[in-house]
């Protein structure tokens, strides 16, 4: 996590908000005066675990397969999520959270497919946490909802620590970004369950090998499943729809 940025001092939290949501937590924590920045960092995380705890229990509770994806800005986050909504809807339940600082221009995107959309603005804050999540997810009717998928704010690195009570982080990786990404921000790459790499139509024309790139994510998490995709022309969307499936059965079972 990067204490320094001050990131979690920053996001918006008002005391008046609403509170018909089942997670527990108060709003009083402030670290003590003159406490070490680690004790503060620490504070934090143990917050937001138990409140990811929390909404994690929440959505056992509803049968939700949880996805959190997270990526550097422009990736291919929206892009893949409005493909994939458009191809299976008939077929899922699906509600999206979307995390920018500021805008909703990717909720709307979301909205045009006619998926149920929430945008969660951070303001100055670089990630989403628990606390946003447990509120924005009163937005939806979760028991009709099979697959929750959050998109985080555009960040390799403040996201990687912040558990949202999902099932999976899910780290998109384009191929204009370079392959040594995995090692550069290793615990991005080490909290994903997989890895899709995104945007291989543009392979001819960028310097990005695609295997050095997997051996890279293998070296920081050797269990990392890693699908190839581009959501632009479709190639590999497929097998990625395919592991939602498994997934979303996996949850779904008695
Ligand atoms: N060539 C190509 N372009 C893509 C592909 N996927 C996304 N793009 C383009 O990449 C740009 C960024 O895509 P977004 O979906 O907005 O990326 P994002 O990760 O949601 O961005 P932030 O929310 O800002 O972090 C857009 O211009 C997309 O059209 C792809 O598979 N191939
Ligand atoms: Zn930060
Ligand atoms: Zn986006
Ligand atoms: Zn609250």
């Amino acid at each position: 996590m990067c204490i320094d940025c001050g990131c979690a001092e920053h996001h918006h939290h008002s005391d008046e908000h609403r509170h018909d949501h089942t997670h527990d937590h108060t709003h009083d924590q402030r670290p003590s005066p003159g406490g070490r920045k680690l004790s503060i960092g620490e504070n934090l995380l143990a917050k937001n675990d138990r409140l990811a705890a929390a909404n994690r229990a929440r959505f056992a509770a509803q049968g939700l397969f949880v996805l959190n994806l997270v990526s550097s800005p422009g990736s291919g986050k929206t892009s893949i999520l409005e493909r994939t909504l458009r191809d299976l809807q008939d077929e899922i339940s699906f509600a999206v959270l979307e995390g920018d600082q500021q805008t909703s221009n990717d909720a709307d995107r979301i909205a045009a497919t006619g998926i149920p959309a929430h945008q969660i603005n951070t303001g100055a804050g670089c990630h989403l946490d628990a606390h946003m999540v447990g509120h924005g997810a009163d937005h939806f009717d979760l028991a009709t909802t099979d697959i929750l998928m959050i998109e985080n704010v555009g960040n390799l690195v403040c996201p990687a620590s912040f558990d949202l009570g999902e099932d999976h982080k899910v780290a998109v990786l384009s191929v204009t970004e370079g392959e040594d990404k995995p090692l550069k921000y290793p615990q991005m790459f080490q909290a994903a369950n997989l890895l899709l790499i995104n945007k291989i139509d543009l392979l001819p024309y960028v310097p990005f090998d695609i295997e050095t790139c997997k051996t890279f994510a293998r070296q920081v998490n050797p269990a990392a499943e890693i699908l190839e995709v581009s959501c632009l022309k479709g190639d590999g969307m497929d097998a990625w729809y395919q592991w939602l499936r498994t997934g979303l059965a996996r949850k779904q079972q008695p």
